[in-house]
Order: C-alpha cells, then sequence, then structure tokens
C-alpha cells in the first residue's frame, strides 16, 4: 500500500467503508463488559477484539481501518498471530488512539483538556513499527450554556493541541484522525450545538493552518448537529442532514481527506439513519462515512456475551450493522432492510 499520507486517508474514506473505534481504554471497555456481564481481563479484551478482527465478512468488505488503544496494537491473538497482523490481512489499516484522555481545564470548571502531547514524537515513532498508519486524538467538548460551557478558552486551548497532535502525526509518517467532539449529552437545543460546532469548527481549521499541517492527509472525525439527549428531543434525519452539512460547508475545507462521523451515543440505527440522510441529500465536497464505536459494537457484544461458542452470532451482528453503514455511507440505506435482518 502507498506510504503517502493522502493515499492513507483516501483509503481510509474509499466507497461505502468506513472505520472501526475499538480504541476503549481499559475503563471504558469495562463499562462496556459490565453491561454484558464479563469481567474485564487482559485476556477477555483479547478475545472479543480477536473475535471482531477475524470477522471476515464485516472487515473485508465494509472496514477500511481499526482504531486501536494502546493494549490491543501490542497483543497477540490465542494462536500467537499480532492482532495488528489479522488486521492488515483484511485488508484494513491498523490506527492507534494517542491522546491520554480528557482532563479537568484548570480555572475552567466543566471544561476539558485533552493531554497526552509529551513525548509523542517518541510514541508514534514506536506505533509506526508496530504498523499503525493512522492516529486519533480526541478532544471533548461539552455544552451547559448556563454555566458558560464550553468557554472560549476550552475551544482553542483544544483546538491548538489537535494541530500540534496532526503536525507531529505527519512527521511520523502517520494520518491524523482530528476528533473535536461535541457531546450530545447536555439539554441544549440542535440550534446550540450547530453554533457550538461552529465555534469549534472554525478554531480547529485556523490551528491546523497555523501549524502547517497538510489538510489533505487528515481525516476529521467529527459529531453531527444533533439536539442534547437531556433536551427530550430527537431531532429527524432530514433536519440532521441539513443542519450537519450547512455546518461542514461554512467551516472544513473542502481540501481535507474526508470525513468520518463519531456515533456519541445516538443508538445503531440513529446513527446509521443520520448517515444516510447525509448521503443522500450530495453530492458534497467531502466523502462522509462511519468511524464508530457503540453503534458499531453494542450489538456484537450483546451476541457475544463473552461465549465462544456466541463468536459466530456477534461476527454476524457485526456484518449486519457494518452493512448497514456500508449503504449509509453511499446513501443507499433503507430501514426496511434492518427489518428484514
Ligand atoms: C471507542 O471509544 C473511544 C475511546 O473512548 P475512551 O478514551 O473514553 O475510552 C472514543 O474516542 C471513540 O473512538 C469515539 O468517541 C467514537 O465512538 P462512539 O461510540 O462515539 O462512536
Amino acid at each position: 500500500m502507498s506510504e503517502r499520507l493522502e493515499d492513507i486517508a483516501a483509503a481510509m474514506v474509499a466507497d461505502g467503508k468506513g472505520l472501526l473505534a475499538a480504541d476503549e481504554s481499559s475503563g471504558t471497555i469495562k463499562k462496556r463488559f459490565d453491561v454484558i456481564g464479563v469481567e474485564s481481563t487482559a485476556d477477555s479484551r483479547r478475545d472479543y477484539r480477536e473475535m471482531m478482527f477475524r470477522a471476515s465478512e464485516a472487515m473485508t468488505k465494509y472496514i477500511s481501518g481499526v482504531i486501536l488503544y494502546d493494549e490491543t496494537i501490542h497483543q497477540k491473538a490465542a494462536d500467537g498471530t499480532p492482532l495488528v497482523d489479522i488486521i492488515k490481512a483484511s485488508g484494513a489499516i491498523p490506527g492507534i488512539k494517542v491522546d491520554a484522555g480528557a482532563k479537568p481545564l484548570a480555572g475552567f470548571p466543566g471544561d476539558t483538556i485533552t493531554e497526552g502531547l509529551d513525548g509523542l514524537r517518541e510514541r508514534l515513532a514506536d506505533y509506526y513499527k508496530l504498523g499503525a498508519r493512522f492516529a486519533k486524538w480526541r478532544a471533548v467538548i461539552d455544552i451547559d450554556v448556563s454555566k458558560g460551557v464550553p468557554s472560549a478558552t476550552s475551544i482553542a486551548s483544544n483546538a491548538h493541541a489537535l494541530a500540534r497532535y496532526a503536525a507531529l502525526c505527519q512527521e511520523a509518517g502517520i494520518v491524523p484522525i482530528v476528533e473535536p467532539e461535541v457531546l450530545m449529552d447536555g439539554a441544549h437545543d440542535i440550534d446550540t450545538c450547530y453554533e457550538i460546532s461552529k465555534a469549534t469548527l472554525t478554531k480547529l481549521y485556523t490551528e491546523l493552518y497555523a501549524a502547517r499541517v497538510a489538510l489533505e492527509g487528515t481525516i476529521l472525525k467529527p459529531n453531527m448537529v444533533l439536539a442534547g439527549k437531556k433536551s427530550g428531543k430527537v431531532s429527524s434525519p432530514g433536519e440532521v442532514a441539513e443542519k450537519t452539512i450547512k455546518l461542514f460547508r461554512e467551516t472544513v475545507p473542502a481540501a481535507i481527506g474526508g470525513i468520518a462521523f463519531l456515533s456519541g451515543g445516538q443508538s445503531d440505527e440513529e446513527a446509521t439513519a443520520n448517515l444516510n440522510a447525509i448521503n443522500a441529500i450530495g453530492p458534497h465536497p467531502w466523502k462522509l462515512t462511519f468511524s464508530y464505536g457503540r453503534a458499531l459494537q453494542a450489538a456484537p457484544q450483546k451476541a457475544w456475551g463473552g461465549k465462544a461458542a456466541n463468536v459466530a452470532a456477534a461476527q454476524a451482528a457485526f456484518a449486519h450493522r457494518a452493512h448497514m453503514n456500508h449503504l449509509a455511507a453511499l446513501g443507499q440505506w433503507q430501514p426496511t432492510l434492518e427489518q428484514a435482518a
């Protein structure tokens, strides 16, 4: 495969393919395993991820790349094969989460800043040797307007950190996924999400230009424009699509390698329906696909339940969700396809 950043980025958003976000840190995967009654150990995490990466129908047809966590990129399958080799054998590209998580931003209660820049140059060189050709860094922007959250300082600090991370990735021959996630957890309406997302993306691209990042060799991992969960309102796919595309046309350069959405707590079908509506109102200047964690994994996790006997059922559940999102990335999904399955 080409090692040029723009070619790697193009492969990550190849027609109808998207990313599997399997980069849950140990704390997050424990929460997911708690839901299905599975103890989180190095072996159970390995077994679960090996099951996903060996799901050949999903991986070969619909998945362009996998975002890994540090533990996973070093792990071997039960038969001794490195998990990275299983991913590569399916034709997908291994990637790595390199941020050290969102921490409270001093002086700004309710805001966070994502850490992890110290020693990043050396870590990227190690990850490159292990096979990673893209990386991910997630900034977290919460919304609580009555408390002044997010502050302009939080938006600016996170955009600056994302730009420094992206420049280091490109120096190492690694495509940076820049993920400025405006959370959907609050009580805000859809227009507030639009305004905060606009401020966030505007600042992000100002910082990426200033850091001399080559936009063709980057992927944006954004939230969709949605009403907050606590608002009690569910935005229709048509409204989500219209507002999300308006936002991107105003803030996101056409030069970037592509866009791969996070699911952010939407239900599986909601995340698929919204991605489909976004692509159905194209053509757009960028490819728009998925980089889902929960919306791709909730169904296979439930089907697996930690039992070897359930591996085939879990892989089928993964293949179904990946297929539905493949169709949505092409604007060809229909709700009836879910009922048929
Ligand atoms: C898979 O979850 C990722 C890692 O989360 P933690 O660092 O909290 O363990 C997360 O960054 C994920 O890649 C994105 O948020 C997209 O996942 P969702 O579930 O929102 O599609």
